[in-house]
C-alpha cells in the first residue's frame, strides 16, 4: 500500500470535487529562515483559503507522504534542523526507511498526482544552473514538468539561474511556460528577465481549459505558469545582479554543490539584501497561491 495520508480537510475537499492547491516543503526547510518560514507558510496557506480552494501542504513525516499538514505538523517541519530535501530520486527510500524530509518542486508534484490534486502553488521552480555546461547542474524540477500532469505556478525560475538555458531545456522537454498577464518572462523576484516568453494567457479559466486539454490529447507532463510578482513587491533585476554574481563567486569558491546550491544562495541573497530577497519571496508565493486557487476553481467546475 502506498503510504500516502490525506488531511481530514483536504480527502473531505477532493471527495466534493472540491479545488484544491498543492504546497511544496522544501521552500519552509530550505528555502527562508525561521521564523519567517513558518510564518509564510501559514499565510500562503490562509491565502489559498480566502481564495475559495483549500490548502495541501505536502511533506513525508515517518515514512508516510501526507497531503495537507496539520498546524502542529508545520510547526514541526519549520522548526527542525537538518531536514532532508526530497526530490524524485530520494522519494521511495525515504518512504522506506521511515524518515522525514521535505518536498521540492519535483517531489510535490508526484506527490500531488497521487493525492489527486492538479495544481500546486511555489515560489520559484529550479532549472539550469550558470555553468551547466561544466558542472551538469540541471533542477529535476525540468524533467518532472515533462511528465507529472500538475499545473504548476511559480514566479518563474529563480533569478539565480541560466534563465536562456533554463527555456531551451523546457522546449526540449516540451513543457508550455505560460506567463500570465505579460509577453515576458518573469525572472523570480523580478517581473522582467529580458526574455520573451514562450507563452502568454490572461486568465485561470484558459489556463485551466489548457490543463484540461493536454490530458485529452494524451500529453504526459504538466504545464508552468510564470506569474510576475506584485509591481509593488518586486526588486529591479539592475539591483540583484550584482547580489546574484556575488553569491555565485562564493558558492563557487566554497565548492558548494548538488541539493545544497539552490539554499545556499538564496541564504547568501537574503543577507546580502539584508532581507529584502525574503520580503519579495514572501510576496510572490503568496501571490502564486491566489492565482493556483482561481485555476483549481476552474478545474472544479470544469469536473
Ligand atoms: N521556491 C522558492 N524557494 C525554494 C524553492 C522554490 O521560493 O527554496 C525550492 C523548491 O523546492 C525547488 C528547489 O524545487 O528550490 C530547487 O532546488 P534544486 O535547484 O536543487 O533542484
Ligand atoms: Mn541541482
Amino acid at each position: 500500500m502506498i503510504p500516502l495520508q490525506h488531511s481530514p480537510e483536504v480527502a473531505e475537499a477532493l471527495a466534493a470535487g472540491a479545488p484544491v492547491v498543492a504546497l511544496e516543503s522544501t521552500i519552509i526547510t530550505h528555502g527562508m529562515p525561521y521564523p519567517q518560514n513558518i510564518e509564510t507558510a501559514r499565510a500562503v496557506e490562509a491565502e489559498v483559503r480566502s481564495a475559495g480552494a483549500v490548502p495541501a501542504t505536502m511533506a513525508v513525516l515517518g515514512g508516510t507522504l501526507h497531503a495537507g499538514l496539520t498546524s502542529d505538523q508545520l510547526t514541526e517541519l519549520a522548526e527542525a534542523t537538518h531536514v532532508a530535501k526530497l526530490s524524485r530520486a530520494d522519494l521511495a527510500v525515504h518512504l522506506t526507511r521511515g524518515g522525514t524530509g521535505a518536498t521540492t518542486v519535483a517531489a510535490t508534484m508526484i506527490a500531488a498526482r497521487l493525492a489527486g490534486i492538479e495544481v500546486f502553488a511555489t515560489g520559484g521552480i529550479g532549472g539550469v544552473h550558470r555553468g551547466a555546461e561544466l558542472s551538469f547542474d540541471i533542477s529535476a524540477d525540468l524533467q518532472e514538468l515533462a511528465q507529472t500532469a500538475v499545473t504548476v505556478v511559480a514566479a518563474g525560475p529563480k533569478a539565480i539561474l541560466d534563465l536562456p538555458k533554463t527555456l531551451e531545456v523546457l522546449e526540449t522537454l516540451g513543457v508550455p511556460v505560460i506567463a500570465y498577464g505579460q509577453d515576458e518572462l518573469p525572472a523570480f523576484w523580478s517581473r522582467g528577465s529580458g526574455l520573451a516568453a514562450p507563452l502568454r494567457m490572461d486568465s485561470a479559466a484558459e489556463i485551466a481549459s489548457a490543463h484540461r486539454l493536454r490530458g485529452m490529447i494524451g500529453l504526459p507532463g504538466g504545464q508552468l505558469i510564470a506569474n510576475p510578482i506584485p509591481v509593488e513587491d518586486e526588486i529591479p533585476a539592475a539591483d540583484l545582479l550584482p547580489v546574484i554574481q556575488q553569491a555565485l563567486g562564493e558558492a563557487e569558491d566554497q565548492g558548494i554543490a548538488a541539493k545544497a546550491v539552490t539554499p545556499f544562495l538564496l541564504q547568501r541573497i537574503f543577507e546580502l539584501t539584508e532581507g529584502a530577497s525574503l520580503t519579495a519571496n514572501i510576496a510572490l508565493v503568496k501571490n502564486n497561491a491566489r492565482l493556483a486557487a482561481a485555476i483549481a476553481g476552474e478545474l472544479a467546475q470544469s469536473r
